[in-house]
């Protein structure tokens, strides 16, 4: 390995974030590293990284946040520059049915690997990354969320979230390290779950132009999200994480759309009218809703330079050309 290359360690490689944030460091030169679970279908453990050519490119160690040592290996074996913590269970309505897995995943994870960090290799510096499911239902006059805005979470996801946050605020000035909150409105991609609704809406409406189906569940279609795409939030995570005062950052694009907007637009997209296919059903309600997001990025533009290339359009153009040729292939 080349000494004078920077070394990052991601968790949650394999997820959406993982896989653009490694094609990204790759491009800076960085040497690039990454813990993945271990699945019975092995195929799975680095799904994105070989669908999107980068597996040979980075290196992966067995681990998981809640198996403690584990971390200890791998952090004494990478001995990494960088260390961004983007591993965890993501998904907030399955939140409300695992809340002691979410729990010590998203936040009890997130000491361990503080621990790790502080004790193993001080002098890196450390990402986590946070999200606006905190603010929960609190929003500012403005009908904007920023960092003053208080966190009312309103779901087991983003009250481990807000652990996490808080942990590595602590850990900053505790132990004066250069540890780091992004605290990322939704962000999709082509690579997005497809249990997120986004993704669902996006891949369901092609389906059903294909001929491949007729109808599409969803549940609360009258929340507002913030959505911007994960290519522009990765690079923001680098620029947050090496800016020189390590601190707490909102990336977002300042737009929100209904999820009844998302359908109406990828509907018409494809010539469909979303009305005639989309029904409701109670399955995917949850049982407290954050109705409305909405972030100022200000701050991070103005002292990162960071600047989203995609916009909600081009995002959703590329996500619906994905599916078009994925479901031809
Ligand atoms: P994702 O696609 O669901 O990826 C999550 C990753 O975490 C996967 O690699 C997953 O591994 C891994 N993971 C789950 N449990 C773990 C555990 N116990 N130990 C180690 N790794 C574990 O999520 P994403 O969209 O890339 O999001 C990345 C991070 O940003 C997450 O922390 C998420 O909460 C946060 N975030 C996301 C958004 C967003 O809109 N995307 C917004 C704000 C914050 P497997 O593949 O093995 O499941
Ligand atoms: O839901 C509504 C749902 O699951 C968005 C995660 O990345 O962003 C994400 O969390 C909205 C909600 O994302 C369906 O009720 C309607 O109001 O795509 P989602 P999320 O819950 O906002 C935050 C920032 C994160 O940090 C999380 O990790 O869409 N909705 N019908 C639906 N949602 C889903 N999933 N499925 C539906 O059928």
């Amino acid at each position: 390995m080349n000494k004078l290359k920077k070394k990052a360690l991601i968790t949650g490689i394999s997820g959406q974030d993982g896989s653009y944030l490694s094609e990204y460091l790759l491009t800076l030169g960085y040497e690039v590293h990454g813990i993945v679970r271990r699945h019975s279908v092995a195929e799975n453990q680095n799904h994105r990284l070989v669908m999107n050519g980068i597996s040979e490119k980075v290196i992966t160690h067995y681990g998981d946040l809640t198996d403690y040592p584990s971390l200890v290996r791998i952090m004494k074996k990478v001995e990494p520059d960088e260390i961004y913590n983007l591993g965890a269970m993501s998904h907030v309505r399955v939140s409300f049915d695992m809340p002691a897995f979410t729990i010590r995943t998203n936040a009890l994870g997130v000491l361990n690997m503080l621990e790790v960090y502080r004790t193993m290799c001080p002098n890196a510096k450390f990402y986590q990354a946070s999200s606006s499911e905190m603010f929960g239902n609190s929003v500012d006059d403005d009908g904007v969320q920023r960092l003053t805005t208080p966190m009312n979470p309103v779901s087991p996801y983003g009250c481990a979230k807000v652990m996490g946050y808080n942990l590595v605020r602590h850990y900053r000035k505790a132990y004066n390290l250069h540890a780091c909150n992004g605290i990322l409105f939704n962000h999709e991609s082509p690579r997005r779950g497809t249990n997120f609704v986004t993704n669902k809406v996006v891949k369901g409406a092609v389906m059903i132009k294909k001929g491949m189906s007729d109808k599409m569940e969803l549940g609360n279609m009258d929340s507002f999200r913030d959505w911007g795409h994960s290519k522009d939030y990765v690079k923001a995570m680098h620029m947050i994480l090496n800016h020189d005062t390590p601190s707490e950052f909102i990336v977002a694009t300042g737009q929100t759309h209904s999820v009844r907007q998302l359908c109406e637009i990828v509907f018409s997209k494809l010539d469909l009218d979303y009305k005639d296919y989309v029904v409701q059903n109670p399955k995917y309600m949850r049982p407290e809703e954050l109705k409305y997001l909405k972030g100022d990025p200000s701050l991070a533009k103005k002292l990162l330079g960071w600047k989203p290339e995609y916009t909600f359009e081009t995002m959703l153009d590329e996500m619906i050309e994905s599916w078009q040729s994925k479901l031809t292939e």
